[in-house]
């Protein structure tokens, strides 16, 4: 039964299709209007109406995230071999979702999503002031290192940067954190990522 992912291609959908495309697994798609999110019927599938839910047979699992180190574990692809590895990759996981995107993400409402005269600036300029000290902290954590974990592309890469790219379109200027922004472009220009955006 092939694996069902609600949530359009402009929502953090997007980065577990992005993992699925990566791994070559076929997926159904279901994007929803705002009513469906709220609707009776989607409310049985995540009482939190709230994209993404994955389902996959009997499995319904909502959080981006944990969601893609399912798929990572499930088909073997983008999972790092050691113990020490997976503790790592969910150790950025949970970085990126608490530590990251919370600040890229309102520096992207605050600054592009909403209507010009809904915006908050300076809720913007803090979630900027947040962000930076930890993109020094990644900046020099990549000095010599051409992914997080080990020297391959991981779930731990995609995990991150699809948090970390939200910062773009909000503004942040990546330029001045150059090794995060190698990183991040290399992430970025995967082939997976561009499809999945398309
Ligand atoms: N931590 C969750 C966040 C899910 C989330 O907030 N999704 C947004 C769309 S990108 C949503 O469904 N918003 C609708 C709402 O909060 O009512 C995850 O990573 O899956």
């Amino acid at each position: 039964m092939a694996i069902t992912i609600y949530g359009s291609a402009r929502s953090r959908a997007n980065r577990c299709t992005w993992a699925l495309k990566e791994m070559g697994v076929s997926y159904d798609q279901k994007a929803l209007t705002p009513d469906q999110l709220k609707g009776a019927d989607y409310l049985k599938v995540n009482p939190q109406g709230k994209v993404p839910t994955m389902q996959d047979g009997d499995l319904t699992m909502s959080e981006s995230l944990a969601i893609n180190m399912y798929f990572a574990r499930k088909y073997k692809k983008l999972w790092p071999a050691s113990e020490k590895d997976q503790a790592a990759a969910e150790q950025w996981a949970l970085w990126s979702a608490t530590e990251a995107e919370p600040h890229a993400i309102t520096m992207l409402v605050e600054r592009a999503f909403k209507p010009a005269d809904k915006r908050d600036a300076a809720k913007a300029n803090a979630a900027e002031e947040a962000f930076k000290p930890r993109m020094e902290y990644l900046n020099t954590y990549l000095a010599n290192r051409k992914y997080l974990i080990g020297s391959d592309f991981t779930i731990a890469d995609l995990n991150a940067a699809a948090c970390i790219a939200a910062a773009v379109p909000g503004g942040f200027k990546m330029e001045s954190y150059p090794n995060v922004k190698r990183w991040l472009d290399a992430c970025t220009s995967r082939q997976a990522y561009k499809d999945t955006r398309a």
